[in-house]
């Protein structure tokens, strides 16, 4: 059997403290079956039992004195394919049967989210599988330091899981601890390396393949698939060719057996990474072919072995002259997209942003993903929080990628259905204690990969067994804590911020805290175009930028017109007066300043309900919190007197409530 998990020291559990675990640990286990994942799933009912008295054995025939029994058929269970397992429970015995070790591991899982209803009563027998064959996580981890973007770009939880100044760090027990972390919760991928792929992380794909592979193994066990981000460019900067053009026959050679190799060294390998023409990486435009030509390039090396590409659809102008108001980046990726629908090989995933623009707080979703019904898709979401504070506030997205993945786009066909591909997020941890920097900043990571299983799964439930797996000791006043800091986060975050869907006014750069003005002379492509008349983006059909036009119905019809749009988008799609008359009856003027001064006091309101658990929660995790709520309503202050004053002193309209405004 495989070493049991030990969780290097100091490093919280999050969602799988060894409580969570005292229902099947305190019980008779019999597991059958015998695949690698079936010695996990042994390591980890066996750790429980050492810890709460019960026993564990192997064996072929099913005996009734056992409380549970995990079972690996073989027979009858086409269905449930590699991931999917059931759960019943009759005469006394709970049984999970499955097919696949993954299947098996998620099965034991669901039983310990269930705790002691797992073993009370009759359960009539359950099926479950998910919805989408691939949830993944892409870390953007640099292998070395960057001079501005550090270790992880764009990373709020300390240093990289995997690498450290320029290697691999090699901790991988801590690896290991992350892979069944990310397996309780259902996710199956992990891409190592950042998508801007400097010198360093280039080479991964080569002679430093060892050191991916490494990783892999230490995924294995839990079930998980490693990925890369690779260059386009790697066949010049790599491979000393003098061209990296798609359609040239030694090019072509150089990925197939680069891909060989990465084969070889790691056996079930997922598949490459691709950010190209973009913000500077390197891509297909450079030899006037196309991208579906780029994709399918790599496509070819990774499909004799069973890989995909993930090529991602986050392609736009970052040069872009602010003076000119028709070029319009959210138009972008559905423009150099939807002309390739149909060309994109079976081995090329293509990796759209839920929204068009980049992980606002606020956006529409992308109509990219309702225009391409002859390309696999895959929908990425960002968990770490660049733009919904840096897991410094709290801000729990479940609610907005829910909204995301049930949105129905033309042909009533959901995100979550759409995504085929699968879905992916930018991850969120990192080697802080806590695993993502603000401990509750886990609740993202558990969500993403419970609504990636069952994208219509209602969000409240899912925080509901985070907390439950997260606090299993806790008296229930934690739990409603929770859910009053947690539930309307997103919101509050929404309200201090930029309003009505026009997004950034972030401090350019790192993206942190605001400036109104940060962006809007910038050739960025992020504006929000206010004067002293009104403010926001006309992306109308007809005066505006034509981005509504790209939706199918009704969406187009909607978001075309100010007195259709939705209050929450109406400044991404339009350019209003302040008096403009919202559906809430509230002049836009007012509803900015309205929204900032709740927003501040909803953090404080927050703020003090985390106080009042002082005691109920482990000490130090309620330090760190209590800590990060300082900062967040120091930074929610300074958004609402920033965002306030300014466009009071751009319309000189008073707040109608007389407060005082800057
Ligand atoms: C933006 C980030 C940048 C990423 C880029 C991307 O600011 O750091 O490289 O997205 O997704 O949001 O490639």
């Amino acid at each position: 059997p495989l070493p049991l998990p030990v969780l290097p020291e100091g490093v919280d559990p999050a969602w799988l403290p060894p409580a969570a675990f005292r229902a099947v640990g305190s019980r008779r286990t019999l597991i059958r079956g015998s695949a690698p994942l079936v010695e996990t799933v042994h390591g980890e009912v066996a750790q429980a039992c050492r810890r709460f008295g019960g026993r564990v054995v192997r064996g072929v025939v099913p005996d009734d004195a056992y409380d549970l029994v995990l079972d690996l058929g073989t027979e009858g269970q086409e269905s449930l394919a590699d991931e999917g397992f059931t759960c019943a429970r009759e005469r006394g015995t709970t049984t999970v049967t499955a097919s696949g070790g993954r299947g098996l591991l998620y099965g034991l899982f669901h039983v310990v989210r269930l705790g002691d209803a797992a073993f009370t009563g009759e359960r009539a027998r359950e099926t479950h599988r998910p919805a989408l064959a691939l949830r993944m996580l892409d870390h953007w981890d640099n292998v070395a330091v960057h001079p501005v973007m550090g270790q992880v770009e764009r990373g709020y939880a300390g240093g990289s899981l995997f690498w450290r100044d320029g290697r691999a760090r090699g901790e991988l027990d801590r690896v290991r601890a992350y892979g069944r972390l990310l397996a309780a919760c259902g996710i199956n991928a992990v891409s190592v390396n950042n998508v801007n792929v400097h010198a360093a992380e280039a080479r991964l794909l080569t002679d430093r393949i060892g050191e991916v592979a490494d990783i892999a193994g230490a995924l294995r066990p839990y079930g998980i698939r490693t990925h890369l981000s690779v260059s386009f460019a790697a066949p010049i900067t790599l491979g000393g060719l003098s061209t990296a053009d798609p359609l040239d026959e030694a090019v072509r050679g150089w990925w197939a057996e680069a891909t060989r190799r990465v084969y070889e060294a790691i056996p079930d390998f997922g598949g490459y990474v691709v950010k190209a023409d973009s913000e500077g990486q390197p891509g297909p435009f450079a030899y006037g072919r196309s991208h579906a030509e780029g994709a399918n390039l790599l496509a070819a090396a990774l499909e004799p072995f069973g890989g995909t590409v993930h090529w991602r659809a986050f392609v736009y102008d970052h040069r872009q002259d602010w003076r000119d108001r028709t070029t319009d980046r959210a138009r972008a990726a559905y423009d150099h997209f939807v002309p390739l629908d149909g060309e994109f090989a079976k081995s090329a995933v293509l990796q759209v942003k839920h929204g068009p623009m980049d992980f606002q707080v606020r956006e529409p979703v992308s109509p990219l993903i309702g225009a391409m019904p002859r390309t696999r898709l895959a929908v990425e979401l960002q968990a770490t929080q660049e733009y919904t504070g840096q897991q410094r506030h709290v801000c729990w997205l479940g609610p907005m990628w829910s909204e995301v993945l049930r949105f129905r786009h033309e042909h009533d066909q959901s995100v979550g259905e759409l995504a085929r591909g699968g879905l992916v997020a930018v991850s969120n941890a990192g080697d802080d204690p806590f695993w993502t920097g603000h401990p509750l900043a886990q609740a993202n990571l558990y969500s993403f990969g419970r609504l990636a299983w069952r994208p219509d799964a209602e969000p409240r439930a899912v925080l509901d067994e985070w907390i439950g797996l997260s606090f299993p000791d806790a008296p229930p006043q934690v739990a409603d804590g929770l859910h009053a800091v947690l539930d309307g986060s997103w919101r509050t975050y929404e309200k201090y911020t930029a309003p009505l869907g026009v997004g950034f006014m972030v401090q350019p750069g790192h993206h942190y805290g605001p400036s109104v003005d940060g962006y809007e002379y910038s050739p960025w492509g992020t504006y929000h175009f206010a004067d002293r008349d009104g403010i926001g983006v006309d992306r109308g059909v007809k005066s505006g930028t034509g981005f509504a036009g790209q939706y199918g119905e009704p969406w187009a019809g909607l978001y075309a017109s100010p007195d259709t749009c939705p209050d929450e988008l109406l400044l991404f799609f339009h350019h209003v007066p302040y008096g403009h008359v919202l559906k809430s009856g509230k002049t836009v003027i007012q509803h900015i300043y309205d929204t900032h001064f709740e927003g501040v006091e909803e953090v404080e309101e927050a703020r003090s309900v985390w106080a009042s658990l002082a005691g109920q929660v482990d000490p130090a995790r309620h330090a760190r919190v209590a800590e990060r709520y300082e900062e967040q309503l120091r930074g929610a202050r300074e958004w609402r007197d920033q965002v306030n004053s300014y466009f009071f002193r751009k319309s000189g309209v008073p707040d109608g409530r007389g407060r005082r405004i800057y």
